[in-house]
């Protein structure tokens, strides 16, 4: 499952990144993402698969491919999935071919996937300086349901599993890089854009920094 098993790794730009944003359902991570897409071009989104049915106005592609259950056991079996977990009872996965294009044409990945896939991302990889880990945190469980219930998107029950799931999904804050509270949109996306300018600035991603060392005497 390793991004780097089926692809020599010479195609990769070693200073392309992949950031994930995890958080519970509600935390606003959505929003964040389509955000960084937008003023950011620098990135592509991994369009994960999913088993789940489509909520209205998800487009099939852009927001999720939405698959079967068959399709999706055909897509772990031939290899095609780069991670993949169950969360709340559907079945999510990251395409491999997708991923490895986008880094192969010099994009940067985001990812809007949970804990598990972030484990399995990084138990995977060969470069682990390519991962970039940001969770983000609601800025209460209270704030958390108004927000979901504002939403209104689920029913009373299934608000009530919403929340236990996003307080395990919370546990994991730990195993981040970075952890952002979103209490206001705006400030979180600012943090969220300082990681990414910090990340670009790493030395090893910025390209012919070789030739400043012509300058110096001593090296
Ligand atoms: N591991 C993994 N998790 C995913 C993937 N795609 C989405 N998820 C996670 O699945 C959860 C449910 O996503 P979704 O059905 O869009 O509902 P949401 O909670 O309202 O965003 C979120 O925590 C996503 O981050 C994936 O490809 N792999
Ligand atoms: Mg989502």
């Amino acid at each position: 499952m390793s991004i780097n098993n089926n692809n020599n790794n010479n195609n990769n730009n070693n200073e392309c990144f992949m950031l994930v944003l995890s958080s519970p359902s509600g935390a606003g991570k959505t929003a964040l993402a389509n955000k960084l897409l937008e003023i950011d071009n620098s990135f592509k989104l991994s369009v994960s698969v999913t088993t789940r049915t489509p909520r209205k106005g998800e487009i099939n592609g852009e927001d999720y491919f939405f698959v079967s259950n068959e399709e999706f056991s055909r897509m772990i079996k031939n290899n095609e999935l780069l991670e993949f977990a169950n969360v709340f009872s559907n079945k999510y996965g990251t395409k491999t071919e997708l991923v490895n294009n986008a880094l192969i044409n010099g994009k940067n990945v985001l990812f809007d996937i949970d804990w598990q896939g972030v484990k399995q991302l990084k138990d995977n990889l060969k470069i682990s300086d390519q991962l970039v880990t940001v969770f983000i945190l609601p800025p209460s469980l209270s704030e958390l349901n108004r927000r979901l219930k504002n939403r209104a998107l689920d029913s009373e029950e299934t608000l009530k599993k919403r929340m236990l799931e996003a307080e395990k999904e919370i546990s994991h804050w730990v195993d981040y890089d970075y952890v952002i509270i979103n209490d206001d949109f705006e400030k979180c996306f600012n943090k969220l854009n300082s990681i990414v300018n910090a990340e670009k600035l790493k030395k090893f991603r910025q390209k012919n920094l070789e030739k400043f060392t012509t300058f110096l005497k001593f090296k």
